[in-house]
């Protein structure tokens, strides 16, 4: 008989995976650009899917473009259970983000095919194919496909920043938008994510495996500030109305009202843009964005609330309008406490030591959760670092992440 010590993933195999993948999409500035339907994108969902026949699981495509790797079940073989990650990145993203939860979720099926055979409920992995909302602000597009939440119509409105469609870029990869509604899913009873922390915690306190217990909810907006273009060398400083004064005002607030609330509310100001754009012109328009997260709901819509009543009055004192637009919201996630206990429970019997933490991260497990009982498996992220070139994961910890996700597999289908 089996038992879950018996059940581990290849090393080598993991280890030339990450190292491939991790160079499909890298950029002249060494970080991968791998976007939604673009080149890197083809390459890298063609990459997996091999490594899935390679498996022996049964391999297809649906109408979003997700991969999918089936190890179908005997006797409950219709329903299944459902792992994986996305598989884009975020601009200049790293190796690890997204892509160790394909790669290890392939390893962990093909170590359960061969060590325990076929499972009683279907076991599937998925590369997902977007999360990030680098192209598009179509965040989880992937899990939305999937859950049904996403439609035709939407492709058309969707588009990138050079006005090209979702349903455009979806024709170019060989996908139907009418299909779209075909790739929703009724037969998935959990899904478990494999991801590395992107944050500090397993790495400082030398824990191998964090049991999330939930994900932060965050909001995106686009906040534009609008002044009046004047000469840089003629019009004195009392006089200017400069949207980039008034939209820097605006950053320093945001980052004070976040310090005082206190962790773990975190604010990003990640992109800003200047109009007209000239060194010798004082900016007429300032479009900057805002990622405000925190774990409770409330809290975050109350922060977002008095950001919005400093901007208010910032731009009243520089005499500037200001408009802000919600872009997406995600509201926190709750981790199955089942499944963290048989996550624990599995790290105790393997001799891995563990610990309960939060996400401050999104992952498409925020989606799953509020849809089927979910749960994540962290691994440790050298220094924290994430979202940028230097994110970082010893092989061990990624083999380790992948064997505890394998056993907790074998637990919940054989
Ligand atoms: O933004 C996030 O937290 C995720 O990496 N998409
Ligand atoms: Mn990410
Ligand atoms: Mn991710």
């Amino acid at each position: 008989m089996t038992t879950i010590n018996d059940i581990a993933v290849s090393s080598t195999e993991m280890g030339d995976r990450i190292e491939r993948l991790g160079v499909v999409g890298r950029g002249p500035g060494g970080g991968l650009v791998r976007f939604l339907y673009d080149d890197a994108w083809r390459a890298a969902t063609d990459l997996v899917e091999g490594w899935m026949r390679h498996a022996g699981l049964q391999v297809r495509r649906d109408a979003v473009g997700n991969v999918f790797g089936r190890l179908p079940g005997t006797t409950d073989g219709e329903r299944t259970i459902l792992t994986g990650s996305h598989i884009d990145t975020v601009r200049s993203g790293g190796k690890y983000d997204g892509a160790l939860g394909i790669i290890g979720g392939i390893a962990a099926l093909a170590a359960l095919k061969e060590r325990a055979g076929r499972p009683r409920r279907s076991l599937e992995v998925v590369a997902i194919c977007e999360e990030e909302g680098s192209r598009v602000a179509g965040n989880l597009f992937g899990s939305r496909g999937m859950l049904g939440l996403t439609s035709t119509a939407e492709t058309a409105q969707l588009t990138d920043a050079d006005g090209i469609a979702v349903a455009d870029m979806m024709t170019r990869v060989g996908l139907d938008p009418a299909r779209v509604p075909t790739a929703a899913r009724r037969d998935v009873d959990h899904f478990v994510e494999l991801h590395v922390e992107q944050g500090p915690v397993l790495d400082d306190t030398g824990v191998q495996i964090g049991v999330v217990t939930g994900i932060a909810g965050l909001r995106h907006q686009l906040l534009t500030v609008c002044g009046r273009p004047d000469h840089a060398g003629a019009t004195p400083m009392d006089r200017r109305r400069d949207a980039l004064q008034g939209a820097a005002a605006m950053a320093l607030m945001i980052d004070d009202v976040t310090r005082c609330s206190g962790s773990p509310a975190v604010a990003t100001i990640g992109q800003l843009q200047v109009l007209p754009g000239s060194v010798n012109t004082v900016a007429e328009r300032a479009t900057f964005s805002l990622d405000l997260r925190h774990p409770s709901d409330p809290v975050r819509h109350r922060l977002l609330t008095e950001i919005a009543g400093h901007c208010r009055i910032i731009a009243d004192r520089h005499g500037l309008a200001v408009e802000i637009t919600d872009r997406w919201e995600e509201p926190a996630a709750q981790m199955d406490t089942g499944l963290q206990q048989l996550l624990a429970d599995t790290a105790d019997d393997s001799g891995v030591s563990w610990s309960s933490l939060p996400s401050g991260a999104a992952h498409d497990s925020q989606l799953w959760a509020r849809h089927v009982p979910t749960s994540m498996i962290f691994v440790p992220s050298v220094g924290g670092r994430s979202h940028c070139e230097a994110e970082y994961t010893p092989l061990e910890d990624c083999v380790r992440g992948a064997t505890m996700l394998a056993r907790v597999l074998y637990r919940m289908a054989y």
